[in-house]
């Protein structure tokens, strides 16, 4: 499959780097988006840099495009003053910007920083119960709850990838469980774009790994199907001093991100 123009927003961040290049055979062009440079376009590829808080400019990246892979905005912890105009704000104006151009697909990278504050160790579905670990979670969940809206009333499709931890490498303990390989996460993207009816759809984003928080029986539809495992890393990770078992950061599922902050 195939489509016509596909934006990535954040495309000059660490998971836009690895989409821009392995998105390339799945459409025509991609426009690619962010605040920051890009690397000069290749013949394929579309460059618009834009604030996702600046609804003008956003609606100027969406026009003309099939699909939308959202990835732009704050992606770690941070005061509550830089999560608004990035993540809830910008979430808005790229939403209402697919309505008014009539995009009918976006695949959204939410977080596991929405459910991070459920204990490790307990497993978790798509209908679970939100319990976000601090306001980069919070903008997170409010991204999948205005998509949820998006799609009741205007029947945009949405998939949210709640991504466990996407990186050449799992670095820690926790990551053996919530790493998502560079190949999983590309694989993951091209089903949501292409499984047909997704309607809004929740997908926990991790590989094939031994351990699990994270049950996708409800996100069978998307075909998604993990290959990698984070089990190659586990002896050296282990080798490593542990955690002390009561610091909330080996107690809960978003790790360190439950006491990140205040900053
Ligand atoms: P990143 O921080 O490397 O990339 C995010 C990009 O968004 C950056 O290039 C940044 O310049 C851009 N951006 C920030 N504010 C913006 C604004 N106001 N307007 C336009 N662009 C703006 O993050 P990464 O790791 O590539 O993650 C991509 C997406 O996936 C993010 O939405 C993140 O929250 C989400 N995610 C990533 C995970 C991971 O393990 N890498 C885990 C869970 C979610
Ligand atoms: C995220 O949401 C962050 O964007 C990423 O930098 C990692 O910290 C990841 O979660 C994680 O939980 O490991």
């Amino acid at each position: 499959s195939r489509l016509g123009k596909i934006l990535l927003t954040g495309a000059a961040g660490g998971l836009g780097k690895v989409l821009r290049k392995n998105l390339q055979p799945f459409a025509d062009t991609i426009r690619l988006s962010d605040i920051s440079a890009l690397d000069e376009p290749a013949p394929h590829e579309e460059i618009m840099l834009c604030d996702l808080a600046d609804a003008d400019a956003v609606s100027r990246i969406v026009a003309g495009v099939d699909a939308i892979v959202h990835l732009g905005g704050v992606s770690v912890e941070r005061p509550f003053d830089e999560i608004l105009p990035a993540n809830i704000q910008g979430v808005y104006n790229l939403y209402e910007a697919a309505r008014i151009h009539g995009v009918r697909r976006v695949v959204f990278a939410s977080s596991n920083h929405v459910i991070g504050f459920h204990r490790q160790g307990e497993v978790l579905d798509a209908e679970s119960p939100v319990r976000p670990d601090g306001y980069y979670g919070i903008s997170k969940a409010f991204g999948e709850n205005l998509s949820r809206f998006y799609f009741d009333r205007y029947g945009i499709e949405t998939v949210c990838l709640r991504i466990g931890s996407s990186f050449p490498e799992p670095k820690d303990r926790r990551m053996l469980v919530t790493w998502l390989s560079y190949e999983d996460l590309t694989h993951l993207v091209v089903r949501s774009l292409f499984a047909p009816d997704v309607g809004h759809s929740i997908v926990y984003g991790a590989s094939a790994n031994r351990d699990s928080w994270w049950d996708n029986h409800l996100a069978e539809h998307l075909g998604y199907a993990p290959k990698d495992s984070s089990e190659p890393f586990r002896a050296q990770i282990e080798s490593q001093p542990a955690l002390p078992a009561d610091d909330p950061a080996a107690q809960f599922q978003g790790g360190a991100f439950v006491k990140a902050g205040p900053f």
